[in-house]
């Protein structure tokens, strides 16, 4: 033991010198990869959720590919409550002041609360349009003005490489000069602009929460609002169980696991929520793990934000409720996703819409070897939600539950190799 004040002295000296530390231009980082996405200076941090959560990885993923750009709507689950943990959030801001705008509806309507983030962003950005063509048409409009605004009606905020958002914010800062001297000059269209002038920068409506709100109690709005076309995205932290109010089962969770109201080990198989948005055609889809495949991982991300339309990202979270140590957190994700419990795909409808056929695997079927009913209830990677079914059911039924659940995920596998040899689709 040492004396904690001199300790806390230096300690205070390093974080004061990790904070100098200067943010990497994002301009020179491609997000797309792996090494880059994790240079960007994450926007969330410091949360109140337990240590090793297997759910806060993705969210801090996400701030880093859309930055200050991103609006949340957060359903009621853990990803509330450390993610509002009010009067702190973890939540921060770049060096700018700029950074996501984050709030949390009900349970049961997140969706929609996200769908109303996206109408009003939309609006705005219509609204700015509209005084963008108003100034075009006016006669009194300086020509390096007119020219500016040409290009910024020229911009693709949506291109592949994400420069256009880049491109579209260096637009608007030099527009704010020409405005400001125009509402100087007493220009009324030059104010209003002013005004509205950052929506022109397109923003990221993302819609947050857990299994128990997306496979349950949220579904119905989830499904209307990815049916309704608009440009809303969908993260769904697949804990496999509502963790927040101490392990009730979802329709998420697999067969032979045991929680509350699934006392005897679940019976009905996981939802294939994935392949029920599939069925759109124009819904972006994406089963992902950061543990198992972080390339793909990063790869879905940035297809779903660069997707003009609907998206879906269903990412494998573990979790204290699973009954498992989070320091081997990950070693569980790559078993599940071996075993083929959860296997990584994704739909891109802009494939589709080419005559290919959009659905990637981005995990092979290794169940030959990894046995997820052998695994469940295995010393190394065993979890108490399986392991507490040989006591609660008996030896012979619960193998007989979990081999059962091991078919399932052999046979929803076959159904994706399938789907994906398929010509088109
Ligand atoms: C209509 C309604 N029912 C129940 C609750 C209580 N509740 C709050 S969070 C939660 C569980 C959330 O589980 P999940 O969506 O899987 O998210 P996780 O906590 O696993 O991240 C429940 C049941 C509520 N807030 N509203
Ligand atoms: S209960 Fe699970 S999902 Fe919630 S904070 Fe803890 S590890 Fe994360």
């Amino acid at each position: 033991m040492v004396e904690q004040i001199p300790l806390r002295q230096s300690e205070a000296e390093n974080w004061k010198f990790f904070l100098e530390l200067p943010d990497v231009d994002p301009a020179k980082l491609d997000t797309k990869q792996v090494l880059d996405s994790q240079l960007k200076r994450p926007l969330f941090e410091f949360s109140g959720a337990c240590s090793g959560c297997g759910e806060t990885p993705y969210v801090k993923l996400l701030t880093q590919i859309c930055g200050d750009r991103l609006l949340i709507a957060n359903a009621t689950g853990c990803s509330s409550i450390y993610g509002g943990n009010l009067p702190t959030t973890p939540y921060c801001q770049r060096k700018d002041g700029k950074g996501p705008a984050w709030s949390n509806s009900l349970f049961e309507d997140n969706a929609q609360f996200g769908m109303g983030m996206r109408v009003s962003a939309d609006k705005l950005q219509g609204f700015a349009f509209e005084l963008v063509e108003k100034l075009l048409a006016s006669d009194k409009t300086p020509a390096e003005t007119k020219a500016c605004l040409e290009k910024i009606k020229a911009v693709d905020q949506h291109d592949e490489k994400g420069q256009g958002v880049e491109q579209m914010r260096a637009l608007v800062k030099e527009l704010k000069g020409y405005l400001k001297a125009g509402k100087d000059a007493g220009c009324d269209v030059c104010a209003q602009l002013l005004s509205v002038a950052d929506n022109l920068v397109r923003k990221s409506v993302w819609i947050l929460g857990g299994d128990g709100w997306a496979y349950d109690i949220g579904y119905g709005g989830l499904d209307h609002v990815l049916a309704s076309g608009r440009n809303v995205k969908v993260l769904v932290l697949d804990t496999e169980v509502y963790s927040n109010t101490g392990g009730q089962a979802s329709k998420s969770t697999p067969t032979g696991a045991i929680a509350k109201f699934a006392a005897s080990g679940k019976v009905q198989a996981k939802k294939n929520l994935g392949l029920m948005q599939m069925q759109y055609k124009n819904v972006y889809v994406a089963y992902v793990s950061m543990a198992a495949n972080p390339a793909a991982t990063v790869k879905a991300f940035n297809e779903a934000e660069n997707y003009d339309g609907p998206a879906i990202i269903i990412a494998y979270a573990h979790c204290i409720e699973q009954g498992l140590n989070t320091a081997t957190g990950p070693a569980h994700q790559v078993a599940a996703v071996d075993s083929v419990h959860f296997p990584l795909w994704r739909y891109d409808p802009r494939k589709a819409a080419e005559g290919k056929n959009g659905l990637t695997l981005d995990s092979k079927d290794k169940s030959d070897t990894v046995s997820f009913a052998a695994n469940a209830v295995s010393k190394e990677l065993g979890e108490n939600r399986f392991r507490q079914l040989v006591k609660v059911a008996g030896p012979d039924k619960a193998k007989e539950m979990l081999e059962k659940a091991e078919v399932g995920f052999k046979e929803n596998y076959k159904l994706l190799t399938e789907l994906a040899a398929l010509p088109v689709l």
